[in-house]
């Protein structure tokens, strides 16, 4: 990766008087840095090309969407585009929205329905959005045939000589399959409304007041592209209705909280126009689908060897892995032996 100065890119910008840097290392794909300048806090990213090809559609798509989103100010370099690019990277800037937080994990079921019900007026605002004028930032994002087939390519490589190693977690995902693939299979198949969503919709994308809690907006957009409403409202479960975070190592801690997953259904489902029947009734059984789809790719990359996410240490992605999957076998636990969740248990 060639160097580059944050000082330098934050210029590009007309950004001047910057007094601190500081990496941000929550995000597992972009690098981040927070910049205090003389005008407040920003956001300087630098976009990573290999997973995003197209970075020039994206900041289209971006800038886009934040017409809808007052409260988020993107930044526009000399030349007029909302980004910078030279032979070190691909660069765009956003403000810091003030008297804001995000959350690592839900602690309420008030908090909880915070969540339900900043997704469904974030879905809410973008339905003004024209689908067809998007790009579709990564094709096949969350084709579950599409990440089947990643899966299995990684296995007949076997390029870190890791496949051996982990036969339990490589039976599970075989094992769930034709479940896994049903949600995806009814969005191409034009079962499921095409709707503009998020697909990285997880509770630590979300900002909420630091004032009184009520939301501001969801950030993090580079995979806001047309997509089922199940796609968000199943990462919503995932990252909510666990009482650990995805990288949480002692598995002992991660649990579903049924009692956050009904809080989010009804900030999102109560008396929610936007839905028809189909959507309503794979609300729960989104939340399996999107942990699942999560361990299958954290899986693909640690045998892949590492070459998609970033980690921390070696194991990194098999601890994700196998975070997702007791994720999932604690809410089997919870719904029983059906091969649907049904909203209908929770909402009782
Ligand atoms: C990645 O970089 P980050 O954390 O926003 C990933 C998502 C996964 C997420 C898991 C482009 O997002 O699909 O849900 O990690 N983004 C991409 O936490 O692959
Ligand atoms: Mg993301």
């Amino acid at each position: 990766m060639a160097a580059f100065d944050v000082i330098d890119i934050a210029g590009r910008f007309g950004l001047t008087g910057v007094s601190s840097v500081k990496e941000l290392t929550t995000g597992h794909i972009n690098a981040s840095y927070k910049v205090e300048t003389e005008r407040g806090a920003f956001l300087v990213q630098r976009v990573n090309t290999s997973i995003f090809p197209h970075p020039e559609e994206m900041m289209e798509n971006v800038a886009l969407i934040l017409r809808s989103i007052p409260r988020m100010e993107l930044l526009y370099a000399s030349d007029g585009r909302p980004y910078y690019s030279d032979d070190t990277g691909f660069y765009r800037i956003y403000g810091f929205v003030e008297d804001s937080v995000s959350y690592d994990r839900i602690e309420s079921e008030d908090m909880a329905y915070r969540m339900g019900a900043a997704l469904r007026s974030f879905h809410t605002v973008l339905g003004d959005i024209p689908g067809e004028r998007l790009h579709e930032t990564i094709p096949c994002f969350h084709d579950m045939d599409y990440r089947f087939s990643q899966f299995e390519e990684a296995l007949s490589r076997d390029a870190a000589g890791r496949a051996a190693s982990v036969s339990p977690e490589i039976a599970f995902m075989e094992g769930s399959r034709d479940r896994a693939v049903r949600i995806s299979r009814l969005y191409s198949s034009g079962a499921l409304p095409s709707r503009v969503t998020h697909n990285d919709a997880k509770l630590q994308n979300v900002l909420f007041s630091r004032i009184d809690g009520s939301y501001i907006t969801f950030v993090d957009l580079d995979t806001v592209m047309p997509g089922t409403i199940l796609f968000d409202t199943g990462d919503m479960i995932r990252s909510g209705a666990s009482a650990a975070e995805e990288d949480e190592r002692d598995l002992s801690k991660v649990h579903f909280m049924p009692g956050y997953l009904r809080a989010m259904a009804h900030g999102y489902l109560d008396d929610n126009p936007m839905l028809t029947p189909m959507e309503r009734s794979l609300f729960a059984e989104s939340g399996r689908t999107i942990t699942f789809i999560m361990a299958l790719r954290f899986l693909t990359d640690y045998i892949n060897g590492d070459v998609y996410y970033r980690t921390d240490y070696p194991e990194h992605n098999l601890i994700r892995t196998r975070n997702q999957i007791k994720l999932i076998e604690d809410m089997d636990d919870f719904f029983g032996n059906s091969d649907c969740y049904d909203i209908d248990m929770i909402l009782k």
